[in-house]
């Protein structure tokens, strides 16, 4: 018989099924019958819905559904609205910003008008999904953390495709749409401006991601390890002695010699996810505007070596002739 792994699923156990609490009035009801699935219960909560479906949910979704077509439908129209073609290059296909010579003009759909309207939809819909997290938040009486959290991951996406451009004065500086085209944008913006690697605040995010994921490991192998003493139940858990917080604090005080709390540890986990996008926000506003060359910015701050003279010094690649400017 195989043994029971608390690394791959859990047991489910299953009450009646629960409505949530009321809402106070003026709020639409929550819609659709709940049930149980067990598949959902393999990675998660057994319950599905019922679900909350406001007026910003829906516009949300709708404009989302609205971008998500016109993306679509460009990507189609690109390889002549053949089927198969758009399904076998679909990672390949684009729907790109206008030229730089439209500035911050509005282009012909066909020059990049139809990024800027679907970037116009995909903005609005992320906006009114962080507005439903908020007041969902508040409607049960909870912290906005989850709404903050978000908007540290928005600043970022508006950075990219909306302040940075509007300081460059050009919409052609966003990133385009599309799978393999995105990245090859965030390549070239890397070589463009020096090497991204000598960017700070590159680093800095780096730092906050790779941050995140040793936490996130260190958590979640912690709470899965005391399992077997009720760490999930964490009320009881965080007052109550020879708990399994206890032991998982115990564990961190002997291996480090120093240890999170039960509290403390998501606040950890909530800040480095935070900065993450943050400070890579910061890194990509400032340059282009503040700094054109992250390379020979380095070099002129100490944060990377310089090489002798020999031959002739260094020159900015993107300031010579025939560079474009
Ligand atoms: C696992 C939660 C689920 C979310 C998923 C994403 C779409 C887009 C739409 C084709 C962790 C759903 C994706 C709806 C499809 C069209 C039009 C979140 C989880 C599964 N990227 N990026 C990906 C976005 C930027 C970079 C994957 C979005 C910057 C690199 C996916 C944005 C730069 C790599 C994706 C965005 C950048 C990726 C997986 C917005 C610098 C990869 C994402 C709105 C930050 C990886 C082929 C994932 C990959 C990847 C989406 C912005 C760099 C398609 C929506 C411009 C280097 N990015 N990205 O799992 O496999 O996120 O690429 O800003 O290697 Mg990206
Ligand atoms: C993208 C925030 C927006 C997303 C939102 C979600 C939907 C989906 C889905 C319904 C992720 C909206 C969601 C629309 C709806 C459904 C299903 C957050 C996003 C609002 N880099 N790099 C970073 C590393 C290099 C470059 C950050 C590593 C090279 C550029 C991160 C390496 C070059 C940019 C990071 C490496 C380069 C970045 C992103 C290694 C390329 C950015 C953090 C080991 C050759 C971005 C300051 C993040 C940034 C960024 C990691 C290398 C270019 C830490 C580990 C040198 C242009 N890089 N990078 O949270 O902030 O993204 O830079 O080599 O813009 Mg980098």
């Amino acid at each position: 018989m195989a043994e029971y792994q608390n690394i791959f699923t859990q047991v489910q156990v299953r009450g009646p099924v629960h409505d949530g609490i009321p809402l106070p009035k003026g709020f639409w009801d929550r819609v659709g019958k709940p049930g149980f699935s067990y598949y959902a219960g393999l990675i998660g909560d057994a319950q599905i819905g019922p679900i909350y479906l406001g007026w910003f949910g829906v516009a949300s979704l709708f404009f989302g559904f609205l971008a998500f077509e016109i993306i679509g439908f460009n990507m189609w129209a690109s390889v002549n609205w053949n089927v198969v073609e758009f399904i076998r290059q679909l990672p390949w296909l684009a729907l790109e910003p206008p030229p730089p010579a439209y500035g911050l003009k509005i282009p012909p759909l066909n020059q990049g008008g139809w990024w800027l309207m679907a970037g116009f939809f995909l903005t609005l819909s992320i906006i009114l999904w962080w507005i439903r997290t908020y007041r969902r938040a508040r409607a049960l009486g909870m912290g906005t953390h989850v709404a903050w959290a978000f908007a540290a991951a928005i600043w970022l996406y508006l950075v990219l495709g909306f302040i940075r451009p509007l300081l460059m004065g050009s919409w052609g500086e966003a990133v385009p749409f599309g799978i393999f085209p995105h990245l090859d944008w965030t390549a070239a913006f890397s070589i463009r401006y020096g090497n991204l690697f000598y960017n700070p605040f590159h680093a800095l995010s780096i730092v906050f991601l790779y941050g995140s994921t040793l936490l996130f490991a260190m958590h979640g192998a912690t709470v899965l390890a005391t399992g077997r003493y009720n760490s999930e139940r964490e009320v009881e858990q965080i007052t109550d002695r020879g708990t399994a917080f206890e032991r998982g604090a115990l564990f961190w005080r002997w291996t480090m010699g120093f240890n999170a709390t039960a509290e403390s540890i998501h606040r950890w986990a909530w800040w480095f996810a935070v900065l993450c996008p943050l400070t890579g926000g910061i890194g990509i506003l400032l340059t282009g505007t503040a700094v054109d060359n992250w390379y020979l910015w380095a070099i002129k701050h100490g944060f990377a070596p310089s090489y002798p003279a020999v031959w002739a010094p260094v020159a900015d690649p993107a300031l010579t002739l025939g560079a474009p400017r």
